[in-house]
Formats: C-alpha cells, sequence, structure tokens
C-alpha cells in the first residue's frame, strides 16, 4: 500500500484542495475516483473510514484524516520542510487560519447552491420523490442541504443569497490581495489559505461567475499565477472543471459570452 491514499473526486471542490496540497509536497499518492452520484461515499467500507460520508479523506500509512482543511493542515505538519505552506511567525499563521475559516464559512457553501443548480440538480430531477427522500437520509453530513434544494432547485431567494456571499467574499478577497501587495494572500509566498481558496475561484470562473471580481484586477492575476503553477496542471485534470463533465454547461457559458 502507498504511504498515501486519496480517497476523492475528480470535480469535487474540497477534493482538489488536497490534491493541489500533495502535488506543491511533490508527494505521489495512490487516487481513488469516488462516483459520488453512484453513491461510492455512502457506502460501509468508505462510511468506515469516513463516517461523514463526503470526500476527501486521506488515509496516511493506514490511518484516515478527514476534512479538506484538516488535511491540508496535516500534511503541512508531517511534510512542513518541503515547499512550505505556512508562515512562520505564529501571528502570520494565525492571519492565515482566520482566512481559512471566512473562506470555509462564507464562500465554500455559497459555491454550493449554484453549482447545485446548475450542474447536479437535474440527476435529482431524475429520480422519484422516493427515490429522492431516500437519498436525502442517507447522507450524514448533506441532508438538509439537499432536502432545501428539493428536485426543483434552489428559489431565486437562496441564489441571490448565495451570490451576496459571493460577492462578500469576493471582496475580501481583493482586500487581502490589495493589503499585502500579492501576488498571494499573505504575499510573497503561497500559503495553505490560497490553497484553500483556489476551488471556489475556479468554480466561480467555470460556471460564469468571473464577472463578480470585475473590478479587482488583482483577482484575476492571482488566478492566472495559480493556473501557471505545475500543481495546478495536476490537480485539475481533464473531468475536474464542470463545464468537461456537464456539456450543457458550456453553451451557458457561450451564450454568456456572447451576451457581454
Ligand atoms: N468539510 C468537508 C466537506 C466535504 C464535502 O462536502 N465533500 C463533498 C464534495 S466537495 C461531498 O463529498 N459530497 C458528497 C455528498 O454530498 O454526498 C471537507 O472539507 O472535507
Amino acid at each position: 500500500m502507498s504511504e498515501f491514499v486519496l480517497y476523492n473526486a475528480p470535480q469535487s471542490t474540497c477534493s482538489q484542495r488536497v490534491r493541489y496540497t500533495l502535488h506543491t509536497k511533490g508527494r505521489a499518492f495512490e487516487e481513488h475516483r469516488l462516483d459520488l452520484f453512484r453513491g461510492d461515499q455512502l457506502k460501509p467500507e468508505y462510511l468506515a473510514i469516513n463516517p461523514n460520508g463526503v470526500v476527501p479523506t486521506l488515509v496516511h500509512n493506514g490511518t484516515p484524516v478527514v476534512d479538506s482543511a484538516v488535511i491540508m493542515e496535516y500534511l503541512e505538519d508531517i511534510l512542513g520542510d518541503v515547499a512550505p505552506l505556512r508562515p512562520r511567525p505564529p501571528i502570520e499563521v494565525a492571519r492565515m487560519r482566520a482566512m481559512m475559516s471566512f473562506i470555509d464559512e462564507v464562500l465554500t457553501p455559497a459555491v454550493r447552491v449554484p453549482s447545485y443548480n446548475l450542474a447536479f440538480l437535474p440527476h435529482y430531477q431524475a429520480m422519484t420523490e422516493e427515490e429522492f427522500l431516500a437519498v436525502c437520509e442517507s447522507k450524514p453530513l448533506r441532508r438538509e442541504f439537499l432536502l432545501k434544494m428539493g428536485r426543483t432547485g434552489f428559489p431565486q431567494s437562496e441564489m441571490d443569497e448565495a451570490l451576496g456571499r459571493l460577492k462578500r467574499g469576493i471582496d475580501r478577497m481583493a482586500h487581502w490581495l490589495g493589503e499585502c501587495g500579492g501576488p498571494w494572500l499573505l504575499g510573497a509566498e503561497l500559503t495553505l489559505a490560497d490553497i484553500a481558496i483556489i476551488p471556489v475561484i475556479v468554480r466561480m470562473d467555470d460556471i460564469n461567475l468571473g464577472h463578480l471580481w470585475a473590478d479587482a484586477p488583482q483577482i484575476d492575476l492571482w488566478l492566472r499565477n495559480i493556473k501557471a503553477t505545475d500543481a495546478f496542471a495536476q490537480t485539475y485534470y481533464h473531468g475536474s472543471l464542470l463545464t468537461e463533465k456537464y456539456p450543457h454547461l458550456q453553451s451557458l457559458q457561450r451564450t454568456a459570452h456572447v451576451a457581454a
């Protein structure tokens, strides 16, 4: 068995954070790609290593570590000498963790709402009401979220609320970059805070929400810098973007470009 075994999904934003961290550290890992719509994450053998029934899970030398932010910190704890992703002064570490906490409280849950409405909803619409309720009941972490979405999708009011939160998050990111002068969130060195926000920004870009940072060229530059890293290409292999998995989103993007 490899030292690192990663259970994840290509298009899962939480998984992408961990893939990016492992690639930045140059660590090979055995990758298991779960099919989240087939319910691989809810099978008893997976629940035994991650009782939350979500990806990612990193198994290190046989012991599971769960939750993407925890896994990133764990990797830094054990591999801190290789491509360090945490500043040295404790006050800077506190600042980095406060950013990560903001990202997880505001941006990460907010981006889920348009993602589900635009890309995942048809999967649930194809079910009968009974099947849908059974899937909701089987989810340890996402039961209420899915029930709220229902089979008609989140209403416009929820979408507007999510977009409002995304905009507030983007403004905060622009402020962080402006404050330190970039190119990364804490200044000259890439840190775990940058990695924590990558999948949110890439997802927003992918589902055509990049206009939310039209007045913040520092975010455009940050995204270009991220995309130029080796770890980015390794992390975002084909099938990691929603537009690659769901062709109907590509036509949405084309329409928006024409309209823009
Ligand atoms: N806080 C967890 C959240 C993990 C999570 O929500 N994972 C999603 C994919 S990004 C998932 O596995 N969803 C499967 C499902 O809802 O059944 C983390 O950061 O690891």
